[in-house]
């Protein structure tokens, strides 16, 4: 019996965006039900019971949650062809470094400057917070920290990048699968922060044009343009500067 593939996401989330790239670099058809999250369905709601968030991908009716713990799944599970992850174990250690500094690490200097008394074991995405912080939670000197720590994380990214075409060598990998979903939110955080990411990290948005042109990416990630309306509108409906 035919495989049944289901991924529970929404449209501008840089982690739904994660799981239907990787599917689609493995060439493995999928149906997408677009969640809304301000009314989550019974089916997101039974299969992320803990977090309750999307993305959620259910392989013939088992859930698997937590983007990169799906990415990795994704690339055991459809091994035979184009690998994410490297094959020596080492470079694997690297590559599942890298992601987590993505989602988390740079975040533990952030929660503590933020907020004394929260858990450092609580993960809260350190890239994707600074970014929320830029263009929607803070302002004034909050927002420039936002922008300075938002900057030097780029920069330590650019860094790992160095002269390879992708994060994973020659070929698209892994850690380019957990980063290029922020890729299209670039012109929001440069429009609140008034920066530009060409300026600062010149190879960096290099590597965002690259993957840009790969048919995964460029099928599942929305006009930037798209996203900064949105965003705009939120802002204007709470009235947030
Ligand atoms: N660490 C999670 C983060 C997922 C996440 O934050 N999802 C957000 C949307 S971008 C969500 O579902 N939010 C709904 C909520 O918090 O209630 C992952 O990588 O899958």
């Amino acid at each position: 019996m035919a495989d049944t593939i289901l991924v529970l996401g929404t449209w501008n989330s840089m982690f739904s965006n994660r799981v239907r790239i990787a599917l689609l670099e493995k060439g493995v058809e999928y149906e997408y039900k677009e969640e809304d999250l301000s009314n989550k369905s019974p089916l997101l709601l039974e299969s992320n019971p803990i977090h309750k968030k999307i993305p959620v991908l259910i392989h013939n009716k088992r859930p698997i949650c937590e983007s990169l713990i799906i990415v990795q799944y994704i690339d055991e599970t459809w091994n035979k062809t184009s690998p994410l992850m490297p094959g020596d174990p080492y470079e694997r250690a690297n590559a599942r470094f890298w992601g987590d500094f993505i989602d988390k690490k740079a975040s533990d200097f952030l929660m503590l400057r933020r907020n004394h008394t929260r858990s450092l074991t609580v993960a809260d995405p350190s890239i994707y917070d600074c970014g929320t912080r830029l263009y929607w939670k803070s302002k004034g000197v909050d927002r420039d920290e936002a922008k300075k720590e938002f900057i030097e994380s780029l920069k330590v990214l650019e860094g790992e990048l160095g002269q390879k075409p992708y994060f994973g060598g020659e070929s698209f990998g892994y850690v380019d699968v957990a980063f290029i979903p922020f890729g299209c939110w670039f012109n929001t955080y440069e429009k609140s922060g008034k920066f530009s990411v060409e300026e600062e990290c010149p190879k960096l948005m290099a590597w965002v044009r690259r993957c840009m042109e790969r048919e995964s990416v460029a099928k599942v990630l929305p006009d930037s343009d798209r996203i900064c309306e949105f965003i705009d509108a939120i802002k204007k409906r709470f009235g947030v500067e």
